[in-house]
């Protein structure tokens, strides 16, 4: 029993959502910095967020005391490239000293390269749908690999392709805050497999970049995100049924497969393949090192499309209302290895509850204990089963800017007062700490 030696503990963070510092040294607008006024719960917005910028010696210091093995943070595009071509130093100045600060608290940074908040001047010029968004996107990870690569091993491309562009052009949810939900089919699935192709030639592109230029031998992948499945029950019939309600043949682009098939195994889902030429393929599929991916529930509760007969009356939810299904890591890791054949990374879990500062001073948030306990349960049974699963990394180190539904939902480990700055560590730290210490659930 127990967790492999070497597991990756960890806990992972986002460039908008605790940065702040917004407008500092020579940082240009990004599309939640320029666009997200009246999409946001409270009118709220990142301007500040956690001040991380100014108080990252704080935080390393806290992710020292939880004793993580890795620690995943984005680098801010607006904040390191001013225009496609141009550098911001200061803004760069800011990413090395961090690693700098991490290696010297024995913590191993894990950089990704995109976490949502595209450049103005990029989303100016079409954003994801103009082609020259990759040749932008690799050139900002040479930047950002001659940089740092001295220090950083760990890459992801991109977070969430799923999440940024289905919400961001196809729902309207999230920056740019576009909707293709009115579209002719036609018009839509041609725009989808622009955005979606654009996309993944970014990634691609960025892989070979730092294939070729960092100087430590990188080890690189993506934190997809897609619906996940769990069978009703674990006769092969079940199971089968699960896999193919993944990882469709008419996927869309809430489907791991939409992303990965073309990025992993170099082929692509029936309804994109007009769009994507063999040459294109090419760049796409470049080899990783890992298969990262970002599971909060499983999807057979999902209600977007309707109602949904599987949804139980006062089953238990976050306070993001996700319901909770803790065999999600478990069937995920599975399926997801079968199909591509990597390493397992789970680059985020988590949840929202509601926290507050208790009467005595504390932050009390047993359901997150409970929760992370039962995920890590789903993640140890594929662990017992040979699945090679390398890393866990909790969503989020501390408290943050949830992008539109701002300050309200908490997934820290760490408790923030955005009136003060204060941290506090909630009771979910000091468990968590003693799982990485033991490597096991205790
Ligand atoms: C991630 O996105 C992001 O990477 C991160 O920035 C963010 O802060 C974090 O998670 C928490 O939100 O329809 O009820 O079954 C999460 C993307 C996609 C996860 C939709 C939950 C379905 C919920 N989410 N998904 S439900």
């Amino acid at each position: 029993m127990g967790f492999p030696k070497n597991f990756l503990w960890g806990a992972a963070s986002a460039a908008y959502q605790i940065e702040g510092a917004y407008n500092e040294d020579g940082k240009v607008p990004g599309i939640w910095d320029a666009l997200s006024e009246g999409h946001v719960k409270h009118g709220e917005n990142g301007n500040i967020a956690c001040d991380h910028y100014h108080r990252y010696k704080e935080d390393v210091a806290l992710l020292k005391k939880l004793g993580v093995k890795v620690y995943r943070f984005s680098v801010s595009w607006p904040r390191v490239m001013s225009g496609p071509d141009t550098v911001n130093p200061k803004g760069l100045a800011f990413y090395s000293d961090l690693v700098d600060e991490l290696k010297a608290a024995g913590i191993e940074p894990m950089v990704t390269i995109f976490h949502w908040n595209l450049p103005m001047w990029a989303h100016e010029k079409g954003g994801w749908y103009n082609a020259e968004i990759s040749d932008d996107f690799a050139n900002y990870a040479r930047v950002v690999a001659d940089a740092l690569s001295d220090r950083v091993r760990f890459w992801f491309t991109v977070n969430e392709p799923t999440t940024f562009i289905g919400n961001g052009y196809f729902t309207g949810a999230h920056a740019p805050f576009e909707s293709l939900m009115q579209e002719q089919p036609a018009v839509m699935m041609n725009k989808l497999a622009a955005l979606t192709k654009n996309v993944l030639l970014a990634h691609g592109k960025a892989v070979r970049v730092l294939r070729s230029r960092a100087k430590l031998a990188p080890k690189i992948g993506m934190a997809l995100n897609g619906s996940v499945y769990l069978p009703e029950n674990e006769s092969p019939d079940a199971i089968e049924k699960a896999r193919t309600q993944m990882f469709p043949e008419q996927a869309f682009f809430s489907h791991f497969n939409w992303w990965a098939d073309p990025a992993v195994l170099g082929c692509v889902p029936a309804g994109l393949q007009p769009f994507f030429t063999a040459e294109e393929l090419k760049v796409i599929c470049q080899p990783l090192d890992f298969f990262g991916f970002n599971c909060y529930n499983a999807s057979n509760y999902e209600e977007y499309m309707g109602p949904n007969p599987a949804v139980v009356p006062g089953m238990p939810r976050t306070a993001m209302d996700w319901p909770i299904t803790p065999d999600a890591l478990y069937w995920a890791a599975r399926f997801l290895t079968e199909r591509y054949h990597l390493p397992i990374i789970v680059t985020e879990n988590g949840m929202a509850n509601i926290d507050f500062v208790m009467s005595d001073g504390a932050v009390h948030d047993p359901q997150r204990i409970d929760f992370v306990k039962r995920y890590l349960a789903g993640l140890q049974r594929a662990v017992d089963e040979n699945i090679p699963v390398k890393g866990y990394l909790y969503w989020s180190i501390m408290d943050n800017f949830e992008w539109a539904e701002g300050y309200d939902k908490r997934f820290g480990l760490v408790y923030v007062d955005y009136q003060t700055q204060q941290r506090i560590p909630k009771d979910s730290f000091y468990w968590y700490a003693d799982v990485i210490k033991n490597n096991r659930i205790s």
